[in-house]
């Protein structure tokens, strides 16, 4: 099998019944599997809730290592729209051109540094310094920042081979703690100091609730960039064909963007709980079970997508869900697409070709399924392109 190739674990039992079962933490979830169930679900609110105990809709289940509940992810309408509408227009200005500008900046001079070496791991020094570096511009906090979180490594609640790590998360929290009460004292114009300045219902924002969105801003955008950006560079190291093609075609970039995020769904899965007893797919699912809408599944689904488990790198209908969908879709995505756009671009006008050495593949565990969400860390030469 390539290295670039991620299968799809879900097929058969996505097309048998729809469904498939986990535990996790003795904390069962039935999957769902199938592109029509998955948009149905995640549209259904009321029977299908985020807003439960802070921590409970993730998988595996972050209930152990985390209080603070994320703002506006483990919310429900009608409130989660308010938080949404405060926060939504900071998290489009990667859609500015000097946003992108800065950004383009950035990616230039990660592929230029590594062009100079001779073997790249491309996980830790590639894709994590990419994300971080990235984040100040969407924090607006100094690009030293960056250096920080850089030291984290790549998941903030996961170390590698331990689903969940509470002395990592801490970390997190106190970083954040920190930056609010410097934030509050020494207002700048980084996002913290325009949550504390904006208002809910004709009140401030506490402190709780600007910790919530920043909790999400860095677990969420953290491990599914470095695994889309991974990801992306391993695919093309393996089709050079697909390289020289955005260098022929770029205006496809954005539909190839897509169609990567559908293939690789950079987030598996993510849980709902039950509100009232109810079916799913005929199988009953009591109140205070947990669902989980599986992204990754929905995504091969052959029903809406054919050839699902190629890259066609300039599919025309792509309904794909890899940034969720309905009223919890994506923030971040704005800022996602931009990175992969770029990095794609700049891929194609700087590098010739790649040679892949080693890699450790990421295997998610989610009991009878495997799934291949990324790497652990992949070894490999970035050729310049000689014109
Ligand atoms: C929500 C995927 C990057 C912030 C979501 C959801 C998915 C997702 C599937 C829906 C969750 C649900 O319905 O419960 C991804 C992927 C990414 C990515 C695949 C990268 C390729 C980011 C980044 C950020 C971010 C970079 C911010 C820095 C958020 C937020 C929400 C969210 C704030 C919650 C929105 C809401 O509840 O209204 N993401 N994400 N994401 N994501 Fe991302
Ligand atoms: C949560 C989640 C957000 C969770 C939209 O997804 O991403 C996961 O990686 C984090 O562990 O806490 O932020």
């Amino acid at each position: 099998m390539n290295k670039s190739e991620f299968p799809d674990p879900f097929e058969n039992e996505r097309e048998s019944k729809g469904y498939g079962e986990m535990d996790d933490q003795n904390d069962p979830v039935t999957m769902l599997l199938r592109h029509k169930d998955v948009r149905k679900t995640a549209h259904n609110y009321k029977t299908f809730q985020s807003g439960a105990v802070p921590g409970r809709i993730v998988v595996p289940s972050e209930v152990s290592i985390r209080e603070t509940r994320q703002i506006p992810f483990e919310v429900d309408p009608p409130v989660h729209g308010i938080y949404r509408g405060l926060v939504e227009p900071w998290f489009k200005r990667p859609l500015q051109p000097e946003y992108q500008e800065k950004l383009a900046e950035q990616i230039t001079n990660i592929v230029e540094e590594v062009l100079q070496e001779d073997s790249v791991e491309v996980v830790t020094d590639f894709a994590l310094k990419l994300q971080s570096r990235a984040l100040t511009l969407l924090l607006n906090t100094p690009f030293s920042e960056s250096e920080t979180w850089i030291s984290w490594g790549t998941h903030v609640f996961r170390s590698e081979g331990e689903a969940l790590d509470g002395d990592k998360a801490n970390i997190l929290y106190d970083y954040i703690d920190a930056e609010i009460e410097r934030a509050s004292k020494n207002p700048t114009g980084d996002m913290y100091s325009i949550l504390l300045d904006s208002e809910f219902e004709g009140r401030k924002l506490t402190k709780e609730e600007v910790k919530g969105v920043m909790v999400l801003t860095f677990a969420g955008g953290r491990d599914t960039v470095i695994n889309a950006v991974t990801n992306a560079i391993a695919y093309l190291a393996e089709h050079p064909e697909s390289l020289e093609r955005l260098r022929k075609e770029p205006e496809i970039t954005g539909k190839t963007v897509e169609e990567m995020i559908r293939y690789f769904s950079p987030l598996t899965q993510m849980g709902r709980v039950v509100t009232e007893d109810t079916f799913v797919c005929e199988h009953a699912a009591k109140a205070d079970t947990r669902v989980s809408l599986c992204w990754a599944s929905a995504n091969r689904d052959a029903k809406v997508f054919e050839n699902p488990n190629e890259i066609v790198m300039d599919r025309r209908i792509n309904p794909h869900v890899g940034f969720g969908f309905s009223h919890h879709n994506c923030l971040g995505a704005t800022h996602a697409r931009q990175i992969m756009k770029i990095l794609l671009q700049t891929l194609a006008e700087k590098v010739g070709s790649f040679k892949i050495f080693d890699c450790k593949e990421n295997i998610e565990d989610l009991h009878h399924f495997k799934r291949k969400v990324g790497f652990h860390s992949i070894n490999m030469k970035f050729n310049p392109l000689t014109k």
